[in-house]
């Protein structure tokens, strides 16, 4: 049974590759070798092991990116518990939610949440809390170090848990995704044969490792491949500009390539040794497509996915990748649209989760009769097979590659002084892809703009909180009464553009 432990897969690569580079930062601080990255992983496997941490445990982490998280990554694998990844913008309110519903054993946190943390562990029974910062030191690091680097890689069949990330699916409270070790390896070892990943390759990383896309999609198709990683910290363009000439694979959302075509001097002297661009996570524009071709000869392959399924669509490898679509169904995972075309896509695999955690309703809701999970997106799939996503069943905005789901934002802006009601929605912004404002009406007297601002960003992350409030008469509604989103969205679909542009 160990061999199902996705651990148990890597090490194998590890093994065999291990001299050679498997990570190495872009700023020339740290170099591991295969070899090295099994060792590190063993020792914070047994610190994790010396903390109480056993097979399905959750081992809840928000810490900041850095080489040593991704050795707690493989480590929590390692051990057949069950990583719960957070993103490093949630407030303390939005945290206590994940650690309440998922009641870890341990919590790993930044140094400087420490407090905080100890204190709702001891509310929710959490056995300990432990650091890390963003240099990968800490007291988890510190225990790490003493630690022997052997441990062995604990059994785990496909249907074991090996991740909990969190979503609100199509509607309502976030939930959380129970990933098994076979959706990963099943979609990992596709998507490893589709984009031809092998260790001649060097993927640039400069994704967060807390969403799929960084954790799963990036590192997981590194490991298996036996490529190496050339490591950031966080996406900064002028960085990767300087580094791309290093590396031959990129996974990026939509904001990383109009972040480097913003600079006009982008083009095929530093992409030259660049194989493949991969997109993904939200839309990326045609034009962004057509431009990004034009200037360095590479046609982005854009793919399609969701936390629940892992990568679903993606663009061939040979063939026309073309914009504006999202490709081919991966090789084993089936799709259709329900009802007539366009409609909302269904799909099923050995990619999709097993459920969400503790809620058997709501992850009965989500699936139909013969077990297809809903998706929430509304595609056309053609004759050829290939599918493009037109709309959202869902209320559901992306900006710059992060989900924010209007229901949210809405409850906490209602409660704002003097806010009668409020409509949260996403229009167009030439960074984030889509941005989030709000509409609301008054009550009684309303606190200026940019307090309400401030006050919202106490409770949510930051890249949640309206970049704009406008105050209206009355939110646009239909016959039924429902506000009508998409009126409000034509309303304000320049408020972001560039002076006297559109967006
Ligand atoms: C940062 N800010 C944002 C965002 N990011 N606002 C809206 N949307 C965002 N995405 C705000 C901060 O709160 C801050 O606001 C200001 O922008 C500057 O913050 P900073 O951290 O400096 O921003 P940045 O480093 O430039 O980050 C932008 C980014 C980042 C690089 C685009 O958001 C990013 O790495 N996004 C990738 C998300 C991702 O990995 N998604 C995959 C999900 P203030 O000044 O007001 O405080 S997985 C998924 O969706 C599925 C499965 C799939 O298919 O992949
Ligand atoms: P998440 O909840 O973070 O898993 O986000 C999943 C959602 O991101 C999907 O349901 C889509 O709406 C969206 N998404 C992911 N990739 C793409 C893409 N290439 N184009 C458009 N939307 C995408």
């Amino acid at each position: 049974m160990s061999h199902a432990n996705l651990y148990a897969r890597f090490e194998r690569v590890f093994e065999t590759h291990a001299e050679k580079t498997a990570i190495r930062s872009a700023d020339g601080g740290t170099s591991l070798s295969f070899g090295d990255l099994a060792r590190g992983a063993a020792r914070y496997a047994n610190a994790l092991s010396a903390l109480g941490v056993e097979r399905g445990d959750r081992v809840t982490v928000q810490v900041e990116k850095s080489i040593a998280n991704v050795l707690l990554y493989l480590a929590v694998m390692k051990l057949g518990a069950v990583y719960q990844p957070l993103n490093t913008a949630y407030t303390a309110a939005e945290f206590s939610y994940f650690v309440k519903d998922a009641q870890p054993k341990l919590i790993i946190c930044d140094p400087s949440r420490q407090m905080e943390m100890r204190a709702l562990a001891d509310q929710c029974k959490v056995f300990a809390v432990v650091n890390l910062d963003a240099a990968g030191n800490g007291s988890l690091a510190t225990m790490a170090a003493t630690m022997d680097d052997r441990h062995e890689t604990v059994e785990a069949s496909d249907d074991d848990l090996a991740g909990l990330l969190y979503t609100s699916g199509t509607t309502g409270r976030s939930k959380g995704a129970m990933i098994t070790h076979g959706n990963l390896f099943s979609n990992a070892s596709t998507l490893v044969d589709l984009w031809r990943i092998t260790g001649a390759d060097t993927l640039l990383h400069a994704l967060p490792i807390f969403h799929v896309h960084g954790l799963y999609v990036a590192l997981n198709t590194a490991f298996l491949s036996g490529a190496e990683i050339l490591w950031f910290d966080k996406f900064d363009a002028k960085a990767v500009t300087a580094s791309l000439a290093q590396a031959t694979l990129m996974m990026g959302v939509p904001t990383f390539y109009t972040r480097l075509l913003s600079d006009l001097s982008f083009g095929p002297d530093v992409t030259q040794n660049m194989r493949l661009f991969i997109s993904g996570s939200a839309p990326l524009l045609a034009e962004t497509h057509r431009e990004f071709e034009a200037r360095t000869g590479h046609a982005i392959l854009e793919r399609y996915g969701m936390t629940e399924t892992g990568m679903i669509t993606s663009n061939p490898y040979e063939g026309a990748r073309v914009p504006g679509t999202v490709g081919f169904a991966l090789s084993g995972v089936s799709v259709h649209v329900s009802g007539s075309q366009p409609g909302v896509l269904e799909v099923k695999g050995p990619n999709v989760f097993k459920g969400y955690w503790r809620m058997p309703e709501k992850t009965r809701e989500e699936f139909t009769g013969d077990g297809y999970f809903i998706t929430g997106d509304v595609c056309t799939i053609a004759a050829d097979g290939r599918v493009s996503i037109v709309g959202r069943a869902k209320d559901l905005i992306i900006s710059g590659g992060f989900n924010i789901y209007p229901k949210e934002i809405e409850e906490v802006l209602d409660q704002l002084p003097g806010v009668g009601e409020s409509a949260v929605i996403g229009v167009p912004h030439p960074d984030f892809g889509e941005g989030v404002i709000a509409a609301i009406t008054a009550s009684g007297p309303l606190a200026p703009e940019a307090e309400m601002i401030a006050t919202l960003s106490r409770t949510l992350a930051r890249f949640k909180v309206p970049k704009r409030i406008f105050l209206v008469d009355a939110l646009p509604r239909n016959a039924m009464g429902k506000v009508q989103k998409a009126e409000l969205r034509k309303r304000y679909q320049a408020v972001f553009a560039p002076e006297g542009g559109s967006v």
